[in-house]
């Protein structure tokens, strides 16, 4: 059983809790709650997703007993012997939510997955073939059991799966000459060159993170799926990109609305190989450390149309930079075509900018220079209400925190 819970302004109170499915099992519960008079404003249940057996409750009550409470709490806890985790109603207000100090510490986002992860939606091309779903599954436990310092284990990608990238390589390659930046086109025949980027070859991670280590100092670290924004952001801090593994479904080679091998290698890694990019990408990450909610949400969007979706100016001409760009032939075209909204680089407007994931973007935004964003992105950064400032020591490969009083 795991408990999670918290409470707003008004004094509500929300906790989440599972119980094993078994008759009776909700009603004892509630009657704990009766007993100590406390008013439950709000119910609902859910089948769990970590444990099929079990369902999961959240309920509002009124927050007025709070010590009745911390008993109810104890003895959910202990008369289920289960570990518990009790979360905002606790925390102080102006507690700093954790990050990671040193690089080691990133293992321990491997196991906390968003929902396209292991389990795939049910709208995912993927989701019907049993086949896909189980090679996903190998792909994850890679990444689950990785550890930082570990090289990271070669794939031996099957014959349908090199199919679908060869189609993606082809396609892609024919178009960047004319819509990819400068920056990407100059390193994708480097690429080629050193770490098997071919039409008939995945290139292996390992090979392209030692390869990015010489670059920019950017690593690579396979992930099984989504992690939460936090988690993603804080990984660009120390110059770590979380990779997937895995390759997109084989029938739909052209747009797929999250990440995979494809996009890593032919979207992302050329720009890590460039070294004002990288320390762009870097400072989305510094900036993102111990940040309140509402501005992991900005930089996640900040980052959603720079990192992935970015246009720039190249003398007259627009040109993409964005990962989610140049891994799609589908939305490539689209970019650069009279289609899309196009907007000047804003971080105050792009920040709060709404977007569409599954689909593709509506409104693009166009950089100046990498330059020119890495300002735009500092003034930005000053504006996030933190008690300290942070530095990355790439020496000890750990962050270190400057309190600011
Ligand atoms: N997780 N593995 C992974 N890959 C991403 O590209 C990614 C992510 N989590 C969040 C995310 N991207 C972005 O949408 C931003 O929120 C940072
Ligand atoms: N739409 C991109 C592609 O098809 O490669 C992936 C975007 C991931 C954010
Ligand atoms: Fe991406």
């Amino acid at each position: 059983m795991y408990i999670e819970e918290s409470s707003n302004k008004n004094g509500v109170i929300s906790l989440i809790f599972s119980l094993k499915e078994e008759v009776g099992a909700l009603a004892k519960v509630l009657r704990t709650f009766e007993e100590k008079d406390i008013n439950l404003t709000h119910i609902e249940s859910r089948p769990s997703r970590l444990n099929k057996d079990e369902y999961e409750f959240f309920i509002n009550l009124e927050g007025k007993n709070v010590p009745a409470l911390d008993k109810i709490i104890k003895s959910l806890r202990n008369d289920n012997g289960a570990t518990v985790h009790e979360l905002s109603r606790t925390k102080k207000k102006d507690t700093v939510p954790w990050f990671p100090r040193s690089i080691q510490e990133l293992d321990r986002f491997a196991n906390q997955i968003l929902s396209y992860g292991a389990e795939l939606d049910a709208d995912h091309p993927g989701f019907k073939d049993p086949v896909y779903r189980a090679r996903r599954k190998e792909f994850a436990d890679i990444a689950y059991n990785y550890r930082h310092g570990q090289p990271i284990p070669r794939v031996t990608y099957t014959e349908e799966e090199k199919k679908t990238w060869g189609t993606v390589f082809r396609e892609l390659k024919s178009l960047y000459p004319t819509h990819a930046c400068y920056e990407h086109n100059h390193v994708f025949p480097l690429l080629e060159k050193y770490c098997g980027y071919q039409e008939d070859n995945i290139p292996q991670l390992e090979d392209v993170s030692k390869f990015l280590q010489t670059c920019t100092g950017f690593r690579l670290r396979p992930v099984a799926g989504l992690l939460s924004s936090r988690d993603f952001l804080a990984g660009l801090a120390f110059r770590v990109f979380h990779s997937t593994q895995y390759i997109r479904h084989a029938s739909k080679p052209m747009y797929t609305p999250e990440p995979d091998i494809c996009h890593e290698l032919l979207g992302h890694v050329p720009l890590f190989a460039d070294p004002s990019f990288a320390q762009f990408s870097q400072e989305i990450g510094l900036a993102s450390l111990g940040a309140p909610d509402d501005f992991i949400e900005k930089l996640a969007t900040v980052y959603w149309f720079t990192v992935e979706f970015g246009l720039c100016k190249e003398g007259d001409s627009l040109k993409a930079y964005g990962a989610g760009l140049l891994s799609s032939f589908g939305e490539l075209q689209y970019c650069l075509s009279s289609k899309p909204e196009i907007q000047p680089l804003v971080l105050e407007k792009t920040a709060v900018q709404k977007y569409p994931v599954t689909e593709f973007q509506p409104v693009y935004y166009v950089a100046e220079s990498f330059k020119d964003a890495k300002q735009k992105l500092r003034k930005f950064a000053q504006t996030i209400p933190r008690p300290f400032s942070v530095r990355y020591n790439p020496y000890t490969q750990r962050i270190e925190v400057l309190d600011n009083v």
